[in-house]
């Protein structure tokens, strides 16, 4: 991580020719680590950065290719005994309210470094709502000349109310509450943008405070004052809400007005506001802080499969993978094994004994050389039928967290081979563990960068494998970030991947349409099947996608 922050800030600045000292305010997007402060998931057990070019031997995925081989597999001696327990009987893991200072200061050091490659782009929420920055109403009305022409008009509108702030005591007047002031920060007299408080940061602290009943899937504007009187900026931001942690930076020694918009996740309804500096020996200022609602649905749907009829999925939306697919996996794909029941896509994992159409004896492919299928089960793509770039996609689904099992809600782009195409896994689950993880090409061939992140199930609570979980994937020209239960897992800055020379050099795979796949896969990575107990099920109740 360390080595992936110092390249990202000289990397950007170099290619910019932008200095990295930039004057305030401006608004930063984080990348990461936002998670670590709520209670669930805990930190990932391990992280590996794509730009270091090392890969997690038990994450990846070759594809289409004959001659792949399973990565040497994740599930221990321990789960494989277990059978067809599911693998989450760990205790989970308690955050402290020590821990919550710690990550803070983890957060925000990500801002701070990740500053120089956001500064020359345009905020995300900003753009996707610009009819909203560009064209207050208020100013219509106000042209001299169509007041003249429609002056009707203007008794009919009505004054436009200003959205209340959802921020308690918003300028430090009433005390600390609910502000939550740590780490050597102080409610203090003077050095005030108005009243008698403010609040003053200095080295690795701030306050923050927990707005709840926040809308989810909705933009909101978050504005403040602040001033540094120290090279290091005063920061008013965002984390927690449900997508990149985002701040506005005060470099000035004088307060000024910031205001940026952010948009909460799906799952979200609660957000943490924050005043914080990071570090230098002098102070910082933030007062005036505000909070409010600018629009609701800021994303809009695009294409969505509830999956609540019964019987065969709809073809017009969904397409198979058929028979001995990838990975050496034991399964034959049909489309027998996946339906609509209950309100649920169903994808099964069963046993067969029948002959593999494609048996060749002596044949040196392992989906030619077996002649009985032992296994079947589905893979549901949207191949040809639905691509889409620079989207937001939501799945609620129930993973099987069985040894033997792999599920998985993952996307491929639709030009250039595996894995210069790219690759998304939203969601896999083996080995007692979720993965959330991206992969693009390299200068060899069939060979990823993986920028994955992996979260034991256990750390997750004894009740979690037995519910349905949201996952969301947000896509930006910029930026992935894929969220569980409103969570960042794991994400990845877009001009860092790029593929190496092996194929389709120099091409972005993040910058072309993807697909959508829903598969269990049996053996390989999920581990021995040995113990599973079948049928077993997949459930997937809807998938959603935004722009
Ligand atoms: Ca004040
Ligand atoms: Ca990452
Ligand atoms: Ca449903």
């Amino acid at each position: 991580m360390r080595m992936f922050k110092a390249h990202c800030v000289i990397f950007i600045c170099l290619a910019t020719g932008f200095g990295c000292g930039e004057p305030a305010p401006e608004v930063t997007f984080l990348s990461q680590d936002t998670a670590n402060l709520s209670p669930n998931p805990s930190a990932p057990s391990d992280v590996v950065n794509g730009s270091d070019g090392i890969a997690l031997t038990d994450t990846s995925r070759p594809i289409d290719e004959d001659t792949s081989v399973p990565r040497p597999r994740d599930v221990t001696e321990e789960t494989d005994t277990r059978g067809t327990e599911r693998v989450d009987t760990a205790p989970p893991t308690e955050d402290t309210e020590n821990v919550e200072d710690v990550t803070l200061l983890e957060d925000t050091d990500e801002v701070l470094d990740i500053e120089a490659s956001t500064d020359t782009d345009p905020p995300q929420e900003d753009t996707e709502t610009p009819q909203e920055d560009t064209d207050p109403p208020q100013e219509d009305t106000g042209t001299p000349k169509e007041d003249a022409e429609t002056p009707q008009e203007d008794t009919d509108t009505p004054p436009i109310e200003p959205a209340p702030n959802l921020l308690a005591n918003p300028g430090f007047e009433d005390g600390t509450e609910p502000w939550n002031i740590w780490g050597g920060a102080q409610r203090v007299e003077g050095n005030v943008n108005s009243g008698s408080w403010a609040v003053q940061a200095t080295n690795g602290n701030g306050a923050e405070q927990l707005v709840v009943n926040l809308e989810p899937n909705a933009t909101y504007r978050l504005t403040g004052w602040g001033k540094s009187l120290a090279n290091e900026p005063m920061l008013v931001g965002v984390k927690n809400h449900g997508g990149p942690q985002k701040a506005i930076k005060f470099s000035g020694p004088d307060y000024e007005k910031g205001t940026m918009l952010f948009t909460t996740g799906f799952s979200n309804t609660t957000a943490v506001i924050f005043a914080y500096k990071h570090q230098g020996a002098e102070p910082g200022y933030a007062d005036d802080l505000s909070l409010q609602l600018e629009s609701l649905e800021a994303k809009t749907p695009i294409w969505s499969d509830e999956f609540n009829g019964d019987g065969p999925l709809d073809p017009a939306k969904w397409t198979f993978e058929e028979g001995f697919v990838r990975n050496q996996e034991l399964q034959w794909y049909q489309s027998d094994n996946a339906f609509q029941e209950g309100g649920n896509l169903v994808i099964e994992g069963r046993t067969e004994n029948k002959p593999n159409p494609n048996y060749i004896p002596g044949s040196d492919s392992w989906k030619t050389n077996q002649e009985t299928i032992k296994y079947s089960s589905a893979s549901v793509i949207t191949k040809d039928l639905f691509s889409f770039q620079y989207a937001t996609v939501v799945v609620r689904a129930k993973v099987t967290n069985y040894v033997g099992t792999w599920p998985a809600i993952w996307t491929l782009g639709v030009d250039c081979p595996w894995p210069s195409r790219g690759e998304v896994d939203i969601m896999e689950n083996y080995g007692g563990n979720i993965l959330a993880n991206f992969a693009w090409g390299t200068n060899t061939k069939w060979s990823p960068v993986w920028d994955s992140s992996k979260w034991p199930v256990a750390d997750f609570g004894p009740e979690w494998t037995d519910s349905f979980h949201i996952w969301e994937l947000q896509w930006t020209d910029t930026t992935m970030t894929i969220l569980l239960d409103g969570q960042v897992l794991n994400d990845v800055d877009l001009t860092q991947t790029i593929n190496g020379s092996a194929e389709c050099e120099g091409e972005n795979p993040f910058q072309q349409p993807h697909y959508l796949l829903l598969n269990l896969a049996l053996g390989s990575n999920g581990g021995s099947v040995e113990n599973l107990a079948f049928p077993t099920q997949y459930l997937v109740d809807y998938v959603r996608i935004y722009k």
